[in-house]
């Protein structure tokens, strides 16, 4: 039971939630580790979103309405925390989900397959069952993506991720959007837009900026995507690093 009074009850309540995930099957093991590693960056960037991030949000909002075939990626960690609104954001999208894990097993992705089942998520590709194709010049569990999923998709919301898949995915000509507290990250540094903040503050944040965003017309939309550099961004946020310790 978690005591509401205590100073860090919302870690802590994130932290029940990763455990529940493991203990479900749904989280890697090494999902524990790199959700401390998020935590860590949290501290640095004051676990508040910054204005900077919230300029990013909404330029990633103009990226998914503008885009022919988004897919939302999903791992253990992302599913652990934030399910529920990567089911709302595809339906308002009306884009497919993808699993596309490190620590690939069948037994993951069916648990995983199931919880965006109970979600309503239309369409759930990198099942035990889709087709796949090798992502090229990409080794490992990663490498395959679903035919009709990434592999013909021209922009891949990939958060919470190790670095090598990003690198390719933007040789390969696709554009990425990620998520990830850590801005020194190779996933974060080779994105097309990267969201320095915490998916848990992140998630609803974008699903209010893609519903606002969505009457817009698309000039709008091309001209704020224009105006944004992923290296600017990211220097920002590490200077509202570096501004905390002074
Ligand atoms: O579910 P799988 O098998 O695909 O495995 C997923 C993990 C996350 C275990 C795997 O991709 C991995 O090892 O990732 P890394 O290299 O630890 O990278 C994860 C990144 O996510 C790190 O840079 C963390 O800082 C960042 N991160 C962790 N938690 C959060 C976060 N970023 C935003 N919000 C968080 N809550």
């Amino acid at each position: 039971m978690l005591n509401k009074d205590h100073p860090r009850y919302q870690s802590l309540v994130y932290r029940d939630k990763i455990v529940k995930a493991h203990e479900k099957g749904i989280l890697a093991n090494s999902g524990m580790i790199a959700h401390g590693r998020g935590e860590t960056f949290d501290y640095l960037i004051g676990e508040e979103t910054t204005l900077n991030s919230k300029n990013t949000i909404d330029v990633a909002a103009c990226y998914f309405l503008t885009r022919k075939n988004p897919v939302l990626s999903v791992n253990g960690n992302t599913t652990a925390l934030v399910a529920e609104e990567v089911a709302t954001l595809s339906k308002l999208l009306d884009i497919p989900v993808e699993i596309n894990l490190y620590y690939r097993t069948p037994e993951r992705v069916k648990n995983i397959e199931k919880v965006y089942n109970e979600l309503n998520v239309n369409e759930i590709l990198g099942t035990n069952e889709d087709e796949f194709i090798d992502t090229p010049d990409l080794n490992g569990p990663r490498s395959p993506v679903s035919i009709e999923g990434i592999n013909k998709s021209d922009l891949i919301f990939i958060p919470l991720e190790d670095g090598d898949r990003a690198e390719k995915l933007v040789q390969l000509g696709k554009e990425t959007v990620n998520i990830d507290l850590n801005p020194l990250s190779r996933t974060a540094q080779t994105s097309t837009v990267t969201i320095v903040d915490n998916i848990v503050r992140v998630m609803p944040l974008l699903i209010k900026s893609v519903e606002n965003l969505m009457n817009s017309n698309k000039k709008e939309l091309l001209d704020k995507i224009d105006k944004f550099n992923n290296k600017e961004n990211l220097n920002t946020a590490i200077q509202d690093i570096i501004q905390r310790f002074k």
